[in-house]
């Protein structure tokens, strides 16, 4: 069987003894937020979805033994390694799940794709978009499939959303709206953790959070073409976790805001942020077009906000629609109408739409491409707040 990726033709061998199998072994990366995330995918998915290959929980990695190992028996995992560069070269490995710090993700990347293993990497893809260029070019050398788990796009409602706008229901967009807020690093005596790093993270709330509702924005109408930033550290030095009185500089953005102008001519604004006092994870977004408006925001994620001109003047208005029927994207393989699902449901949607994908050859979404187009406009917003100016957006 000759699969194709990205217009790569590889009658490759792993994949014919996976169709054979019918299953694929998962390596992941990672143990701690993300990598829980993802274990309990991989289990759920089996369950709910039934993909075309099931996915089995082969090995785990992570640099402290025990801690990993504890891991690997709270999760599921087979078994345990410490040492990122061995479990991808195991030849029982077939997908790598890179759930590590972003400073790691280019190499893991790299090594895995060498390797002849699929790839699925956490977002941003990479910590620049020289590195995120280089992961894509490895991805597409090797022909093998991946992803970046940008797992918000696969929200029911967002995915409606997708839908309606598609099929022209809102019209000409003229406004895009984003907001990714959160609170966890408001208080000064706060840790430098590597998120507040520059040589771990790459960037701050920008590439934490930003890049969600970047992704998102691009998934809903369309690349952004050209941004104006203003981007802020509010507290410049923090303790240093583990050693008393001491601090370190923090050397990434507290606070990222932008405006931005959408290749097809949408106004856009964006703003993400950790010192949104009292707000956990409220992200979403509005957006207005000559026949209609939706708005959503994740604290509610199952539901979406739609105004229709369509309807009688004295009638219009915002109304509700509650996004959970069986007609609804992903809805018949979970619960009754009103049954609502939540957070972690995201990537099991992410992981059946990948391992679907590898099944039928088709290029899973969203891939290393659209990892490379939104760290190309994160590039574009730093180089614009340091510049103040409007930076245009690089292409992929
Ligand atoms: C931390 O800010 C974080 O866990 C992000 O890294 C995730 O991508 C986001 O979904 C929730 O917040």
């Amino acid at each position: 069987m000759i699969i194709r990726f990205a217009g790569t033709d590889y009658g490759l061998r792993e994949a014919r003894d996976a169709m054979i199998k019918k299953h694929v072994n998962i390596g992941m990366i990672g143990y701690k937020f993300m990598g829980k995330a993802h274990s309990h995918a991989y289990k759920d998915v089996q369950m709910f979805f039934q993909p075309a290959l099931r996915p089995v929980m082969k090995v785990i990695c992570g640099r402290t033994r025990a801690a990993v190992t504890a891991a690997a028996k709270q999760y599921g995992w087979e078994s345990v390694e410490t040492d990122w560069r061995i479990l991808i070269q195991r030849p029982d490995i077939d997908i790598v799940d890179i759930s590590s710090p972003g400073h790691l993700h280019r190499d893991q990347a790299i090594a895995a794709a060498r390797a002849k293993k699929h790839v699925i990497c956490e977002k941003p893809l990479a910590n620049s978009l020289a590195e995120a260029r280089g992961m894509l070019r490895a991805v597409k050398r090797a022909g093998v499939a991946h992803m970046v788990m940008f797992n918000y796009r696969r929200i029911p409602a967002v995915m409606l959303a997708h839908e309606m706008i598609r099929d022209g229901e809102l019209g000409e967009i003229y406004h895009y709206r984003a907001f990714y807020l959160q609170d966890w690093i408001v208080d000064k005596r706060f840790p430098l953790v590597w998120r507040l790093e520059k040589k771990f993270a790459g960037s701050g709330a920008l590439g934490d959070i930003g890049s969600h509702i970047i992704d998102l924005a691009h998934f809903l109408v369309g690349e952004i073409d050209e941004v104006c930033s203003h981007l802020k550290t509010f507290v410049k030095q923090r303790p240093l976790p583990g050693r008393k009185n001491k601090l370190g500089r923090v050397t990434v953005d507290d606070a990222a805001a932008f405006l931005a102008r959408f290749r097809s001519g949408v106004v856009g604004s964006f703003e993400a942020t950790r010192f949104a006092t009292g707000r956990k994870n409220y992200h979403g977004f509005e957006i207005y077009g000559s026949k209609g408006a939706l708005i959503f925001n994740f604290e509610a994620m199952n539901e979406l906000h739609f105004y229709s001109c369509a309807e009688k003047k004295e009638r219009q208005g915002f109304r509700r629609i509650l996004v959970t029927e069986a007609s609804h994207p992903y809805f018949n393989a979970w619960w009754p109408p009103g049954h609502i699902i939540g957070y972690e449901h995201t990537f099991v949607h992410a992981i059946a739409e990948f391992l679907n994908c590898l099944a039928a050859g088709r290029p899973p979404s969203p891939g290393f491409e659209d990892g490379v187009r939104c760290q190309a406009v994160l590039e574009a917003v730093e180089q614009s707040a340091h510049a103040r100016r409007w930076v245009k957006v690089s292409r992929v």
